[in-house]
């Protein structure tokens, strides 16, 4: 069982000269608004650790904190959101590039994609998960705000969403940064990979 000791803000990079690498890393991905600041707040009990916005579109930095826990350290980041309406496309390429840099320089990542269960995955949803493919870069998907809706409709949705971007059940855990379930199913995850590189 993996307990979270302690957090800190470790840095935030606008570019590629900011990034750090140092053993494993866990990246929160997903569309602006869907809850990745919550996501991270949630996993290691913090209300505040990262910023959670009123207004969508606001954390264009990627953010990192440092964790330690029972069984071992990680570095669990914050990436920028993407598919805000109101940003221009010259936003939109600056942050295409931007996570393109980002995988590309951080090779021992797993990422939590999250997704709103109550929705169909956007375009760009689907675009960042085969990109994942593509790279071979480790992934999960948390269908988040499982809160809204009830038990029976998130199993539906749970199953409709991966069957839509293709995942087995086994990547896919339902979650809620508002009543924290879920926490356990993804502390377990990232328990079985900090144990694994120890090996
Ligand atoms: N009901 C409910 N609300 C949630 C949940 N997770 C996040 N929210 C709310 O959704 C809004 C956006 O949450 P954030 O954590 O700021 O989302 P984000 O993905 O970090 O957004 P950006 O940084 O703008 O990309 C906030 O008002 C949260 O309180 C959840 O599981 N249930
Ligand atoms: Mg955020």
């Amino acid at each position: 069982m993996l307990n979270i000791k302690n957090v800190d803000f470790i840095t935030s990079a606008a570019s590629p000269s900011g990034f750090i690498s140092d053993g494993v890393q866990i990246a929160v991905a997903g569309r602006s608004n869907v809850g990745k600041s919550s996501f991270i707040n949630m996993l290691v009990n913090r209300k505040n650790t990262a910023r959670v916005s009123g207004t969508p579109g606001r954390t264009r930095l990627i953010n990192y904190f440092g964790v330690e826990t029972s069984l071992g350290n990680f570095i669990l980041t914050d990436l920028p959101g993407y598919g805000f309406a109101k940003v221009s496309k010259e936003e939109k390429a600056g942050w295409g590039r931007l996570i393109e840099s980002y995988f590309e320089a951080e090779p021992n990542v797993t990422v939590f994609v999250l997704v709103d269960v109550r929705h169909t995955p956007t375009a760009d949803d689907k675009k960042l998960i085969e990109y994942l493919y593509y790279r071979a870069t480790p992934f999960y998907i948390a269908a988040n705000k499982s809160d809204k809706q009830s038990r029976s409709a998130n199993i539906k949705s749970k199953r409709e969403i991966a069957a839509f971007l293709k995942v087995g059940s086994d990547n896919i855990v339902l979650v809620s940064c508002a009543d924290r379930s879920g926490r356990e199913e993804v502390l377990d995850i990232i328990g079985g990979i900090l144990t694994d590189g120890a090996e």
